[in-house]
């Protein structure tokens, strides 16, 4: 596994990895001012590669900017295009894809609406985000004493790049304090999510995760609550407390990065017996199969290379 490949796709053109540069006074350096997407894309059986929930993805960009007030200066088919290029061109049969627009150098002041709206699109290998241990028997979380963003303090559906100061300082604070990843509570202390991640908790068979109030709405979120339903589990979209997690029977994170990561501990308490329980483990396997095509009814969320 290795952090670059060939190309990327800036501004409508493939330039070597190495040559795709910016300007030190780049607006988004400054003041955060980009938004960006993560995607995967998988390898199956048949020999194929597959672009999970791609159209979700793209809606997602399109809003992120729409939020943020710089809408894409391309239409969702050449981004679409672009995104299934970048992976051809680099001869990816599995990666991570990073498309990231940002207020691109001219003037310098928070106003600048004349200045550039830049586009790229990144694609690399790029291995379980929270290791592969972490995958199979879960990993060490700590809540964090930073707080999710309030609702009008950050546009917290629009995946600004801005808004990722604040999960970086959770994740710095316990990744030093010696876990894996951050919780963090919203500003009235209930659950929110992690740090790059959602979170589900179980208790007695029933399956509960944070409403999308403060968080991202994850497209892997999405795709357990449909798995969980198709499962005929009790599913519920509500805000829940630090005690309650606590007190779950099982606990996990869904992103396009981590996948389905099960957490095996919260602030030095086991969650269960401290391993991957049988819940978690049916839809992250449902999940996995659905993300390799193996799966016929979740077909519909790839899009083949
Ligand atoms: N919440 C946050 C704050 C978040 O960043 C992500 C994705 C999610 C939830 C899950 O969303 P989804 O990927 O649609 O299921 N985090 C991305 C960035 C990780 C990074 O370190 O960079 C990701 O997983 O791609």
């Amino acid at each position: 596994m290795s952090f670059k490949s060939k190309k990327i796709w800036l501004d409508g053109e493939m330039v070597r990895w190495e040559e795709a540069k910016v300007h030190v006074l780049t607006h988004a350096l400054h003041y955060g001012t980009g938004y960006f997407e993560g995607i995967r894309c998988y390898a199956l059986e048949d020999g194929h590669s597959a672009v999970f929930r791609l159209d979700e993805h793209m809606r997602r960009f399109f809003d992120s900017g729409q939020i943020l007030g710089f809408p894409l200066p391309y239409t969702v088919e050449q981004i679409k295009l672009a995104t299934l290029d970048i992976i051809r061109v680099n001869g990816l049969k599995e990666c991570y894809i990073r498309p990231l627009a940002f207020v691109g150098s001219g003037e310098m002041g928070l106003y600048a609406p004349d200045n550039p709206i830049h586009v790229a699109i990144a694609a690399w290998p790029w291995g379980a985000y929270l290791g592969e241990e972490g995958i199979k028997n879960g990993i060490r979380a700590k809540v964090s004493s930073y707080t999710r963003h309030h609702v009008n303090v950050m546009m917290t559906k629009s995946k600004v790049s801005g808004n990722y100061i604040n999960s970086v300082l959770a994740k710095n604070e316990v990744k030093k304090a010696g876990y894996d990843e951050a919780i963090m509570l919203d500003t009235e202390g209930y659950v929110a999510e992690a740090s790059g991640e959602n979170i589900f908790i179980i208790r007695q068979q029933r399956v509960k995760t944070t409403p999308l109030t403060s968080i991202l709405p994850g497209i892997t979120r999405d795709s357990v609550l449909t798995i969980a339903r198709d499962k005929e589990y009790e599913v519920q979209e509500e805000r829940f407390t630090r005690d309650e997690l606590y007190t779950a029977d099982e606990a996990f994170f869904t992103g396009t990065a981590a996948e389905v990561t099960p957490i095996r501990e919260v602030d030095n308490r086991k969650i269960g017996p401290g391993c991957p329980g049988p819940v978690t483990l049916k839809l992250q396997q449902t999940f996995f199969n659905a993300i390799k095509g193996k799966d016929k009814k979740y077909k519909k969320w790839l899009t083949y290379i």
